[in-house]
């Protein structure tokens, strides 16, 4: 029996991750949106490429929840993307609004599903995603460390010339400008990258101007793009992680999760290490981190807080 995986958002990401799902002949696919002929419209097209690209799944349209009934798997890309010279935290209102909206439609409609939000400002409004559902803490989690971990990864490889599939690292804490790149836990071939740069082939500068460039991902492409934000690298890491949890192969990757004292933190959502499994977020890992990194980390879970304080001050219900 094909699994089901609801598409909350049919725009940049998600069209993006209905053709990679297919592709990938991962799970039958609902494209749900507002604007329903959006849904219908890229539903019918990818469909059609399906004697192409030989994928046997099943896509359809809708702004109905009744037909997202029972999904496996829900992704949430509702909400409005950034324009030119905005942050991330610009969003705050408008997209509380819409993932209310979503929460109560798929809250009756899909208990049991596994639920990835990947809507901005990520990590206020996965929580406020998971505090407006009611569902498990540990089926509802947020996308944002997977991308800013590829990015980060990819801006090294760029730059050491070094194929991505040699690089290991990954990003923590909240998906902004205080996010995290773990230095102490960045591999290249092996080795430590601190080793890289006693040996000069990579200077400290260097590096840290690859740390900003990674916080400043999304707002590289926005300025770039004009109108809409990042959807390929984003729509990826979306998939990584429904994967994982439909053929439960419990990879550990950075995602926006709900922190329960791990960390030293309690009833806040933020991007740290975590087990995916069939049972959903399986495990919180807990890493050693350098003491600069546990200061970065709790600076940038400090800032998530700050930005949900300020959500609970528009809507007190939070
Ligand atoms: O790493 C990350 N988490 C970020 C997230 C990476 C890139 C983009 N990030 C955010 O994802 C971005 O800031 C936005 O908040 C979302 C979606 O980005 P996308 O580029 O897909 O936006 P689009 O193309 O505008 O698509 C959003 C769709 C659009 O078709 C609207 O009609 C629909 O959302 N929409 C709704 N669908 C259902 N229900 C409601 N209420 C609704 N309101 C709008």
């Amino acid at each position: 029996m094909k699994k089901k995986i609801t598409l909350i958002g049919a725009g940049q990401i998600g069209g993006t991750l209905a053709h990679l799902i297919a592709l990938k002949n991962l799970a039958d696919v609902v494209l749900f949106d507002v604007a329903s002929g959006l849904a219908k419209g890229k539903a019918l097209d990818i469909a059609q490429s399906s004697p192409v690209n030989n994928f046997e799944v099943s896509l359809s349209g809708t702004d109905n929840y009744e037909d997202t009934k029972d999904s496996d798997v829900i992704i949430i890309t509702a909400g409005v993307p950034r324009k030119p010279g905005m942050t991330r935290d610009d969003l705050l209102e408008i997209n509380l609004k819409i993932i209310k909206q979503v929460a109560d439609g798929i809250k009756n409609t899909s208990p049991n599903a596994f639920v990835i939000c990947i809507t901005n400002p990520l990590d206020v409004i996965v929580m406020a995603l998971q505090k407006y559902s009611g569902l498990p803490k540990n089926k509802v989690v947020g996308m944002a460390g997977i991308l800013d971990s590829s990015r980060f990864i990819y801006f090294l490889s760029e730059e050491l010339k070094i194929p991505v599939n040699k690089i290991k690292s990954f990003v923590l804490g909240g998906h902004g400008d205080s996010m995290v790149p773990m230095l102490d836990s960045t591999f290249i071939d092996g080795k430590e990258i601190k080793k890289l740069v006693s040996e000069n082939k990579i200077s400290i500068e260097k590096l840290d101007k690859i740390v900003e460039r990674t916080k400043k991902g999304g707002a590289e492409i926005v300025k770039f793009l004009e109108k809409g934000s990042a959807f390929y690298a984003p729509a990826a890491s979306g998939v990584e992680m429904a994967e994982s949890y439909l053929n439960d192969l419990k990879k550990q990757l950075p995602c926006a999760a709900y922190l329960n004292g791990e960390y030293g933190f309690k009833d806040i959502y933020a991007g740290v290490p975590v087990v995916i499994g069939s049972k959903g977020v399986e495990k919180v890992v807990e890493i050693k981190l350098s003491d600069l990194e546990k200061k970065n980390f709790n600076d940038s879970v400090k800032s998530v807080t700050e930005l949900f304080n300020a959500a609970k001050k528009i809507d007190p219900n939070l």
